[in-house]
């Protein structure tokens, strides 16, 4: 979702009044080029060869992404060990798509619930380039304030243009706990937030359904938020730690076909 109603428009001209510059040159907003391949979890969701949507690798048939990412399971693909968005690097592993189950509880007015779990039509073949996420489990401490996290995707790299990133970017962002004071009543307890205390680091349209890292941990996927960089807006993310059970139920249990 890619939110740029009157309200961020108000608060745009304000950051730039105030001389914070969201926009960040031809970078991720504030990010950097990753090194290729290192981050082994990372998938591109393409339909017709054209990236829409991240994905995280979680074992050699599963990803998880976001449900808002949804598209008939036949009109797209999954691409792992990917960099370069057009060019054939000669290291990618293509795949159709078996499965896509999006959560029972998926609200796509409020976004709760914004996690969806995609099936490949075979196992992957995992190497240095290839390899499932660590999840956090029951006992991984709560984030606290001053966690760093990474978030990574082909997502644009300024608030005002419409074109992917080329190649695939990370950039640091904060955990925030306190994202009710940003968004009021629209964060629910399924929901994370991560940004920069500045603005001008953040996820943005096309990242979507990719993987916020926290701690080694997949901690979050790219879901909302309004506009992009922007301080008084970090970016909001699908809480993982309250699907592991609905993870491992789809997974062990994959008899359901949605589409
Ligand atoms: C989007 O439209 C989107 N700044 C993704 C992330 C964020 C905003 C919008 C977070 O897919």
């Amino acid at each position: 979702m890619f939110q740029r109603g009157p309200l961020c428009a108000c608060v745009c001209v304000c950051v730039t009044i105030g001389g914070v510059e969201v926009e960040n040159g031809d970078r991720i907003i504030g990010g950097v080029e990753v090194q290729n391949y290192t981050i082994p979890y990372q998938a591109s969701l393409q339909y017709n060869n054209f990236h829409f949507c991240g994905a995280t690798l979680i074992s050699s048939l599963w990803l998880v992404t976001a449900a808002h990412c949804w598209r008939p399971s036949h009109l797209f693909k999954v691409v792992l060990s990917e960099h370069h968005l057009s060019a054939n690097e000669g290291v990618e592993q293509w795949f159709n798509v078996s499965n896509v189950i999006v959560h029972y509880m998926y609200n796509y007015r409020t976004f709760d619930n914004d996690i969806m779990l995609v099936k490949l039509d075979r196992p992957a073949v995992l190497n240095s380039r290839v390899q499932p996420v660590t999840m956090p489990t029951a006992d991984t401490p709560a984030l606290r304030t001053d966690t760093t996290c990474a978030v990574s995707g082909w997502g644009l790299t300024k608030v005002y243009n419409d074109y992917l990133s080329p190649v695939l970017r990370v950039v640091d962002v904060d955990f925030i706990p306190s994202c009710q004071y940003y968004y009021y009543f629209r964060i629910t307890n399924n929901m994370i937030c991560a940004g920069s205390r500045f603005g001008g680091k953040d996820s943005c349209q096309g990242d979507s359904g990719g993987p916020l890292i926290c701690k080694n941990n997949f901690e979050g996927i790219v879901s909302w938020g309004i506009g992009c960089a922007n301080p008084y807006y970090p970016g909001v993310y699908t809480k993982v730690r309250n699907y592991l059970s609905w993870i491992n139920w789809v997974v062990q249990n994959d008899a359901i076909n949605t589409n």
